[in-house]
């Protein structure tokens, strides 16, 4: 891997250059103002983060580096990774010495299918995919190299080692979680000539289904990678590892806020969602009656899945990424005509819904990708997150990788109390 080593090594020194160019020309620059509007409200629209592996701006969705979705969206999730970790695609060969590195490492120690298997037999997925990396933790290199004793500048080297080798066995992992909770017999070992995403799709006993099933694993593994740096997962992700845990415990805790339904899990929430929707009106809805529907939704006091975004101000590119996926591969799947159908009534309903008070009232990424996944077989919904989860393990690491390279310190925001508040408004006052 040592070009890649020294790939990553020349994207930190350029990075490193820009901030100090940044420095000189004003550390005490203000990029944000913070009103208490903001301090109650979860922070949101605060600029207070540096992340050099993706932006999300609001009306164009996500860029890497210098690449839109679409421009990015037809590349393997390794190319992927190589890209949010140097700033650069990797050529043919350093994509195959990538690959074949990552083939060395897939090995899944027994103590793990153990922890697993000795779960309840209803635990969530996610808990198993959390638990899993967790139960590694112990293999982690950069923990035993702290341990001896290493120079800042050097961390991130040894947190590579642990980013290779957590990637390495994600698929497995996943797929071995898929077959021993849902009762798909036994695991299946990784094959060494396929490609990271085509081993998932092997892993998880797909084989045999529709050829397209590997590509949208593919597309699937792609677009989930990264989301910038405030994200609840990826922000979780950091400020652990910014203490310097490793990152077997950084990326389980990633997951753990991946599995919550305002994020992650909403994909699966969706794919459930437009099964009700099934269920209750048909496939082929007429637009009343499910406006009727969601208007009901809304009433209840639940949130539609798949519909708003704290920084997306338009349709997720990501969202479109699928639907034209699906457009050309399984225009006819009830599923699949649903999540487009809620996509001509939902933003109408939210756009008006209380005063307008929904921000963003366009579909993100998990609107659609549950009724790809259940065209082709996958229809255990409480797994999609952790398909999620083994794309948006690569931004984990690259983020705390490119952090640590760049000598980033412990995250610890201030907070403060009704009463520092109540009497700093005051004496701004008088
Ligand atoms: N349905 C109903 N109400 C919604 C809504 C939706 N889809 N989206 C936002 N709102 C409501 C909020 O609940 C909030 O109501 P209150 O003031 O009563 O609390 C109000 O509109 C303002 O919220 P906002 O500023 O528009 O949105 P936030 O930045 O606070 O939240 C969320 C962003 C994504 C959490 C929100 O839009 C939501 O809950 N969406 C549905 C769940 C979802 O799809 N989550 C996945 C998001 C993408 C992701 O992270 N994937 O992993």
């Amino acid at each position: 891997m040592a070009k890649l080593k020294e790939e990553i090594n020349n994207h930190l020194l350029q990075l490193q250059l820009e901030i100090d160019e940044i420095f000189v020309s004003g550390r005490d620059a203000v990029v944000s103002e913070v009103t208490i509007g903001q301090v109650y409200g979860g922070m949101r629209g605060l600029v207070a983060l540096a992340c050099n592996t993706s932006y999300v701006d609001p009306y164009s969705g996500l860029y890497i580096n210098k690449y839109t979705t679409e421009e990015f969206s037809d590349k393997l999730p390794e190319e992927i990774f190589a890209l949010l970790i140097t700033g650069k695609f990797p050529d043919k060969s350093e994509l195959a010495e990538f690959q074949a590195d990552l083939n060395t490492r897939t090995h899944i120690p027994q103590y793990t299918w153990d922890v697993l298997r000795s779960l309840p037999k209803n635990s969530h997925p996610m808990t198993m995919l959390s638990l899993g990396i967790l139960s590694m933790e112990g293999e982690s290199v950069f923990k035993k190299e702290y341990q001896k004793g290493i120079q800042k500048s050097e961390y991130w080297k040894y947190s590579l080692e642990d980013a290779l080798n957590i990637l390495a066995k994600l698929p497995g992992l996943a797929a071995g979680i898929y077959r021993i909770r849902f009762g798909n017999g036994d695991l299946i070992p990784p094959n060494p000539n396929l490609d990271w995403a085509g081993n998932l799709t092997h892993m998880l006993g797909f084989d045999n289904a529709d050829k397209a099933f590997s590509d949208l694993m593919r597309l699937y593994l792609v677009l989930h990678c990264d989301h910038e740096g405030g994200n609840v997962s990826a922000f979780t992700s950091r400020v652990v590892n910014s203490a310097l845990s490793n990152l077997y415990y950084s990326v389980s805790a990633g997951l753990n806020g991946l599995a919550g339904p305002l994020h992650g899990l909403a994909n699966q929430e969706c794919l459930k969602f437009i099964l009700q929707i099934y269920e209750h009106l048909g496939a082929n809805p007429e637009d009343k009656d499910l406006e009727k529907y969601v208007l009901e939704v809304l009433n209840s006091g639940k949130v539609i899945p798949g519909y708003g975004h704290a920084v997306l101000r338009v349709t997720d590119p990501r969202f479109t990424a699928f639907m034209n996926f699906g457009e050309h591969n399984c225009a006819d799947n009830n599923c699949f005509k649903i999540a487009k159908k809620l996509y001509s009534v939902v933003p109408g309903i939210l756009s008006s819904y209380k005063g307008g008070k929904v921000a963003n009232p366009w579909p993100n990424v998990d609107a659609i990708s549950g009724s790809l996944l259940y065209h082709y077989g996958l229809s255990q919904f409480d797994f999609y997150t952790v398909l999620f989860g083994v794309s948006r393990v690569m931004g984990f690491c690259a983020q705390n990788i490119l952090a640590q390279g760049l000598g980033q310190p412990i995250i610890r925001p201030k907070s403060v109390t009704n009463k520092w508040v109540m009497e700093k408004l005051l004496i701004k006052d008088k």
